[in-house]
């Protein structure tokens, strides 16, 4: 039974047996009160970004506390089979394993994957594995394949990455907000409430994406264009903007740079031609110019749906353009912001799991970024070593000459997320050595020469970074089961049995401590922020250099991060996908979430009220779709790519476009959407097209 230790885990102020801490999912880190044996899980009001609120999956996060749902000792694989362990042998297996691929193929074949979700603690401890104890190049994880895209066009733009440059409770302030490819009535719910009170203040609402979302219904205006589009019709609204004297000429001439380049890509993007590419009337495309151009305040926040294409990062800049030439941006109410996905999607890439960058956002390759790191690791910056591959490219080479033998995989499933998973899945085999922390036996743990048992969310301490870069403390309410210990434990053991003894503390608040002096100084400067601050202040908003900066809720208001202060235009033109529909595969598959699933699924498929509510795979199609392959809703439908076949239900609706099928990527098996997905790699972000390939589609039973 998991029951609440309240003595030394509850913050001050709080009743004995409650604790005041955070939900283990998504980016929005809703505040959350833990109570009673077996605890549950409580509305907490007072905490700013949620106000109480909370998702069916913040309800039910509790059951993944459950001894029957989690795993609770080690497992090493014997004779084929996965069997209980103990900690010794585990750790021992894991060294032999990651030491032996060393020696046999040099210190690059041991490698590192992780994952957003891991608390900023465990993420820097993880890099620093890799740079210190492993001193391999390969460390990446799967924030590639989330926010990489708008991280990449946010720097360029602005010289800073931060999911918004606002906090959420500025949105309800502004004239006009576009949402691109975000669908936060599935993906954040409780932040809807900022988007109503948005339209309640007259302010207006315009949603961009292929499908009729529920977030699309509150919408004033909704464009619905062809999957990977939007760069054309971001395009095509600075064409607009410019043609009808729309632009803030101050705006441009004082604070940004690059506006010619950027203007002649818009003039090659007239609206019919826009038309055509994205399949949104001229109309319409005109009406959303209007609502944004003459409001006098704006944003425009992208998720998801544009960023994940090979074309992520020209997307994103071409929508900070239009936000550049109408002034909506680095001032009150106004700006470019990306709603960043996993709990820790901010943090977990701002202190070393990316291949080229070292804690506080710093580069791996900058001289003056390695000494700083170097030193406060007390090595020499000629033993750090330099920048890995990317997410894609790590598992891609698994097992193979030049890649990766032994892989220790933390805070990420990708058998089941990672684009091509059938490939992929064939790499983690042909693994001489993996070894998967995770809480629950994930599909990917199921591979594993060894699994370990990892404390999760309310079995322990450590910060995460909100999608407002706000930093919060979620703090330890219950013990977890005998035979499972910390990723903070795992790191300091390994490094230890690798001959690394020091600099790897099991003590969270020990290892936040350090992170803060790595980052001092650096983009994503944590110096000023302690768990005491954080604890006292609902959060702290980096960058925070000293501890008595108030921190940085707002970006932007007096200069931007670049080295002359202003902005940059992208010069980007639109270019098509990498797989357009043809003869054989002739329609388009988009993928992305439902509400009551998250991420891979391998912690909500383990929770009964959810499974209830989003049980299976399905594939959305059109009426007109659905007709002409004589298919009638509930009947198993086969989509089919380049790179494999996968068979769901169908879900007929009108909310999607007819050249369109949609499918959740929550699940394993026959019914896996990114069986289908295509791993075509945006040149700068190294971003996969989850959002865009072509399949064709079928009546299961015609199909075979
Ligand atoms: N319930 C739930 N919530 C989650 C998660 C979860 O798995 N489940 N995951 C969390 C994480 S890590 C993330 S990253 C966020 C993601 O949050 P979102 O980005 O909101 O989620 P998605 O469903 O992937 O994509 C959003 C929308 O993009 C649309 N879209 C598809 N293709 C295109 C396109 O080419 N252009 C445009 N403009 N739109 C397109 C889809 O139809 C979809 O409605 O959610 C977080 N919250
Ligand atoms: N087709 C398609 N595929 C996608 C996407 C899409 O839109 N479409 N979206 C992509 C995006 S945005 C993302 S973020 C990825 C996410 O996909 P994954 O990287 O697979 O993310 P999760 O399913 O959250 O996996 C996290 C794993 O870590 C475990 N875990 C949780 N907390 C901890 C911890 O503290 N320690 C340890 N050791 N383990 C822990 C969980 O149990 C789970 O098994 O999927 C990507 N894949
Ligand atoms: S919206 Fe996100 S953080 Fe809030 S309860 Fe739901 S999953 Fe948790
Ligand atoms: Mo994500």
């Amino acid at each position: 039974m998991t029951t609440i230790q309240a003595s030394d885990t509850a913050g001050p102020g709080q009743a004995a047996g409650t604790v005041d801490t955070h939900c283990p999912y998504c980016s929005l880190q809703c505040g959350m009160r833990l109570t009673g044996t077996p605890v549950q899980v409580r509305e907490r009001p007072d905490f700013p970004v949620n106000r109480g609120a909370l998702c069916g999956k913040g309800q039910s996060a509790a059951a993944v506390l459950s001894p029957a749902a989690r795993l609770a000792t080690p497992l090493v694989r014997d004779g084929g089979e996965l069997r209980p362990a103990s900690w010794d042998e585990a750790l021992e297996r894991t060294v032999a394993g990651l030491s032996a691929a060393q020696r046999s193929h040099g210190r690059d074949a041991a490698g590192i994957f992780g994952g957003g979700g891991l608390t900023n603690e465990k993420a820097y401890l993880l890099g620093k594995f890799a740079r210190v104890a492993l001193r391999t190049i390969n460390i990446d994880y799967n924030g590639r394949f989330c926010m990489s895209s708008a991280a990449a066009a946010g720097r360029k733009a602005f010289g800073i990455d931060r999911g918004l440059p606002f906090p959420l409770e500025d949105i309800p302030h502004s004239g006009c907000v576009i949402l691109v490819g975000s669908n936060p009535a599935e993906t954040m719910p409780p932040a809807l409430r900022y988007f109503r009170e948005l339209r309640e203040n007259g302010g207006k609402l315009i949603v961009v994406d292929p499908r009729r979302t529920r977030t699309a219904e509150l919408a004033d205006l909704h464009l619905q264009p062809v999957p990977g589009t939007d760069l054309a019709l971001a395009l095509g609204m600075l064409h607009l903007v410019i043609a009808d004297g729309h632009r803030d000429e101050a705006f441009i001439a004082k604070r940004t740079s690059g506006f010619e380049q950027a203007r002649a890509a818009a003039m090659a993007h007239w609206p019919e031609r826009v038309e055509q590419l994205t399949g949104v009337p001229v109309e319409r495309l005109t009406a959303a110019v209007s609502l944004f151009a003459e409001a006098e305040t704006g944003m425009v926040l992208t998720a998801r749906g544009p960023e994940q294409q090979s074309k992520g990062t020209d997307t994103v800049g071409a929508w900070i353009n239009l936000c550049l030439a109408t002034g909506k941006a680095g001032r009150p109410y106004s700006g470019y912001g990306c709603l960043t996905g996993q709990g820790n999607g901010q943090g977990g890439r701002e202190h070393g799991q990316k291949a080229d960058q070292l804690p506080g956002y710093r580069s791996i390759e900058d001289p003056a970024d390695r000494a700083h790191v170097a030193s406060v690791w007390g090595i020499d910056p000629d033993d750090l070593p330099r920048s890995g591959v990317s997410a894609y490219e790590l598992l891609d080479g698994l097992g193979q000459d030049g890649g990766v033998r032994a892989l220790l995989l933390m805070g990420s499933n990708p058998v089941v997320s990672a684009p091509r998973a059938g490939r992929v899945t064939e790499r983690l085999r042909a693994l001489d050595f993996l070894a998967v922390s995770d809480v629950v036996l994930s599909e990917s743990a199921e591979l594993a020469d060894v699994v370990f048992p990892s404390t999760q969310w309310a079995e322990e301490t450590g910060t995460t970074t909100n999608l407002e870069g706000r930093v919060i403390l979620r703090r330890k309410a219950v013990d977890a089961p005998e035979g499972v210990r910390s990723d903070l434990y795992l790191l300091h053991e390994l490094a230890a049995r690798l001959g690394v003894e020091k600099g790897f503390p099991d003590d969270p608040e020990e290892v936040f401590d350090e992170l803060r002096r790595a980052s001092a100084g650096g983009q994503a400067d944590y110096a000023g922020i302690s768990y005491a601050r954080v604890a006292a202040e609902d959060g702290v908003f980096w960058p925070c250099p000293d501890e008595q900066h108030a921190g940085t809720p707002r970006l932007f208001l007096d200069r931007f991060a670049t080295p002359d202060g202003r902005a940059r235009f992208a010069p980007v033109t639109h270019r098509p996908s990498a797989e357009e529909p043809d003869a054989d595969y002739p329609l388009y598959l988009t993928t992305g979430r439902v509400v009551s699933q998250y991420q891979s699924g391998a912690q909500t498929r383990r929770v009964p009220e959810l499974n209830r509510a989003a049980p299976g795979p399905f594939v959305e199609l059109h009426p007109h779709l659905a007709e002409q392959l004589g298919a009638a809703d509930g009947d198993l439908i086969a989509v089919t790519s380049r790179r494999g076949r996968a068979e769901a239900p169908a879900r007929v609706t009108d909310s999607i476009r007819q050249d369109t099928v949609f499918m959740p990527f929550h699940w394993g098996g026959a019914g896996r959407a990114n069986t289908l997905t295509n791993p075509a790699l945006d040149p700068t972000s190294k971003m996969p097209e989850f959002k865009v390939c072509a399949v064709r589609v079928e009546r299961a039973e015609a199909a075979r």
